[in-house]
């Protein structure tokens, strides 16, 4: 990372600087950084800070954190450092007063939540307003979208901010409710976060013309379901389970299974390593599904349910002969079967021939001559994963809609949209999920670096400051090749529809092939030994694993799975399975989408709303890799402020007046060359440029800000006498200028 050090000199592509320890050496001018002057914790918006660049955001916001200071303004963004310890004093009821009166100014959470407000009450601008949460992994994007809403359904209820545990009235308190529900059911505890979100959510708060809260409507994407039979090292499976598991005496309705419950020993419910989460809390989430109007005799059918799950969680396979297998002969097996089928209202011997035997149909078409054939010991745990995992997407969905209708307004004016979605992400074997998250990052940093140039030239324009558009290209090329017209998301759906046997090297040869049209697709450099293709994303190069891509953008569900649980005769079973649209097994018929398909047109639909609305961004920073409080890692806190487009803003930023002064630093600093140039000699210059020989009165870090810069003309443009003329009429309120 960068080191403070004094420059002793400056050559033409050097300079000579010396460390703290003494040292000197040589380092290229474009790796020098000068450091700001003033005190770093009174910046609370980078925009103001000089000289503005990598370096110097990092330091401000690494002494801003040590001092407490949390929230730090990037223009139109907040950036929100997770603090890691208990802050009682930054969110309460005094503070969402003093920040709906705008008695308080420091850069909040609760900021962003009246800027929002605001505008929609005052109906200014485009009136419905968007606040996308993004960052990585345990950076705090959850708890800030939970203060936002908080802060939000308050203020727009006058006279709840200071009901008993600030809740709000019927509906505030139904929204946030709905909140820990979802939580329980999609969130886990994984390596870096002990309670992590494993799905997107998008909700709209919806008001009236007046600006009254009138209801809410949540989106959901990409819920991890795969964790449902398969958890990393030190990783758990969704919280529910385990609420499930230890509050089994507070079940809603008594249980005959409750003391299978009890006794077994569940395989895809691993325990927690790390410290128990709070949200593992049954009364909490049994409260809140109450409090929703979720009745008691379907809170029993959905912990039924999930219980099921853990139940086909311990079945096991054993090989019988080649390519056929059975039950494993052994207690656990026979119980898992027996409760498991119960639990689904199905027979056991159907549940066992849905395991063991795969349907065909030849032709595909052909409904009523139906082939079964055995499958061997892997299918027949496959099957087995597809059904938990199959169940508990199909419960979650209900769950959603259920919360959709019970807090969803009839009608409503305006809407506040909140996306808390996942941020970037790269690791050493990356596959679909991530090319999903990763394909919505970028098009979440398309939007806003599209957003943020036109801010910019607004700013200029509203400052008459002469301005030659700004030479940037934003990740459009990248978009072209996931996207596009032949690209990745083209060739993986067509091996779909296709339907032919997996075959991992030709489909990485095709992706590959496409580098000869897109730029940012490179073979992979470190040689992993199966197919892969690296894709230049622009928060860096990610390289994604082919194999495995096809099956899982296929998502195939065997059809008779579906049929057996359709006809269950648990009406809250067959219920979850009603409308879902079922493919034959020889393949995709046209009707039903593939996971990319889906998934773009989600998204779709989530960027056309963006477009119609203000959008207020709040980028989220890990501070440490460690979750604790007062650690600034500088290098952890970099590579996240690249993968939150914050340094591509600023690098944007550079491309246009990267120095911005106060008027009155502006004359103490350049004063001087007022007094040495007579008016005469500086009409003589070129539109207020200076010559060859004033340059000389820089001082030599003037020179260096040229350098980096690699500014054609003077390091600070100052206005030339006509605009000055016009800043003087015009413009006697601003109070800063470049
Ligand atoms: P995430 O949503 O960004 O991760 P969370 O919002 O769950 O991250 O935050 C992770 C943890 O950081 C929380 O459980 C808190 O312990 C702590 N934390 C976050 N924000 C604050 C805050 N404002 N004040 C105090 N502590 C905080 V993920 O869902 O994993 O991407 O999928
Ligand atoms: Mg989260």
């Amino acid at each position: 990372m960068w080191r403070d050090v004094i420059i002793m000199s400056i050559q033409k592509h050097h300079c000579i600087v010396k460390s703290q320890d003494g040292m000197c050496c040589e380092v290229p001018v474009e790796n020098v950084f000068l450091q700001p002057e003033c005190d770093l914790t009174t910046v609370n918006n980078l925009t103001r800070l000089t000289p503005l660049h990598q370096t110097s955001v990092l330091s401000c916001l690494e002494q801003r954190y040590i001092a407490g200071q949390y929230y730090t303004r990037a223009g139109n963004s907040l950036i929100a450092v997770n603090p890691f310890c208990d802050c009682q004093h930054l969110y309460n009821p005094d503070k969402v007063e003093s920040y709906h009166q705008q008695t308080e100014v420091e850069p909040h959470i609760y900021q962003v939540g009246e800027e929002a407000y605001r505008c929609l009450v005052g109906q200014l601008g485009k009136v419905n307003q968007s606040i996308i949460v993004s960052g990585e992994s345990g950076a705090g994007k959850t708890v800030s979208a939970r203060h936002l809403v908080q802060y939000v359904t308050l203020v727009s209820s006058p006279g709840t901010i200071r009901c008993e545990d600030w809740k709000g009235e019927e509906i505030e308190r139904r929204i946030l409710q709905s909140n820990l529900i979802l939580e329980a059911f999609g969130n886990s505890v994984t390596q870096r976060n002990d309670n992590s979100s494993r799905f997107g959510k998008y909700i709209h708060l919806q008001f009236s013309r007046q600006g009254q809260l009138q209801g809410a409507n949540i989106l959901t994407y990409l819920l991890e379901k795969t964790r449902v039979v398969h958890q990393g090292p030190r990783e758990c499976n969704f919280h529910i389970f385990y609420q499930l598991l230890q509050g089994i005496d507070d079940w809603p309705v008594p249980n005959a299974i409750s003391k299978e419950l009890k006794n077994a020993h569940f395989k895809i419910t691993p325990p927690a390593t790390g410290p128990v989460h709070e949200n593992l809390c049954l009364g909490q989430t049994l409260k809140a599904m109450s409090e929703i109007g979720l009745p008691v005799d379907f809170q029993q059918n959905i912990f039924q349910v999930l219980s099921a799950i853990l139940f086909l969680g311990n079945i096991e396979f054993c090989p019988l002969e080649d390519e056929i297998c059975k039950l494993l002969e052994d207690e656990v097996t026979e119980m898992a079967m027996r409760i498991a089928a119960d639990l689904l209202s199905v027979e056991t011997c159907n549940l066992e021939q849905m395991f063991l035997y795969r349907s065909i149909q030849p032709g595909g078409h052909a409904r009523h001559s139906v082939f079964v054939k055995p499958v061997p010991q892997s299918e027949a745990k496959s099957r087995c994963d597809c059904l938990a995992t199959l169940l508990y997407t199909r419960l979650f969905d209900w769950l959603v809609s259920f919360i959709n209708n019970q807090i969803q307004a009839s009608s409503y004016d305006h809407t506040i949209g909140l996306l808390d979605i996942y941020g970037f992400e790269s690791f050493h074997i990356n596959s679909l999920e991530q090319l999903c998250i990763n394909y919505a990052n970028e098009k979440l940093q398309q939007h806003f670096v599209r957003h943020f140039l036109k801010d910019l030239q607004k700013e200029y324009e509203e400052e008459c400051v002469e301005w030659s558009h700004i030479n940037y290209t934003d990740n459009q090329p990248c978009l072209d090749l996931l996207e596009g017209q032949a690209s990745v998301f083209g060739l993986l759906n067509e091996e779909v529809y296709l339907n032919r046997k997996s075959d991992s090297e030709r489909l990485g040869e095709r992706i590959l092939s496409l580098a000869t049209t897109h730029k940012c697709l490179t073979k992979c450099r470190q040689n992993i030994s199966e197919q892969s293709f690296t894709v230049r994303h622009y928060a860096g190069d990610v390289t994604y694993s082919v194999d495995g891509l096809v099956t899982k953008n296929k998502d195939n569900i065997p059809v008779e799975l579906v049929a057996m649980l359709q006809n269950s005769t648990n009406p809250f079973v067959s219920g979850l399975f009603k409308d879902y649209q079922t493919e034959d097994n020889s393949g995709m018929t046209k009707k039903k989408k593939t996971v990319l398909a889906k998934f773009k047109s989600s998204l779709d639909y989530l960027l056309a709303s963006l477009n119609t609305s203000d959008v207020h961004y709040i980028r989220c920073i890990k501070p440490n890799p460690l979750k604790q409080a007062a650690v600034f890692d500088r290098q952890y806190v970099m590579r996240q402020l690249v993968a939150n487009g914050i340094t591509e803003a600023v690098e944007i930023s550079k491309h246009s007046f990267p120095v911005r002064l106060l008027y009155t630093d502006f004359l103490k600093r350049y004063g001087l060359i007022i007094r040495h140039h007579q008016d005469s000699k500086l009409a003589e210059t070129h539109e207020g440029e200076y010559g060859q020989d004033e340059t000389m009165l820089f001082d030599p870090l003037d020179m260096l800000y040229k350098k980096q810069l690699d500014m054609p003309s003077a390091p600070h443009r100052t206005p030339t006498p006509r605009k000055r003329r016009r800043r003087r009429t015009g413009l006697t309120s601003a109070d800063h200028t470049r």
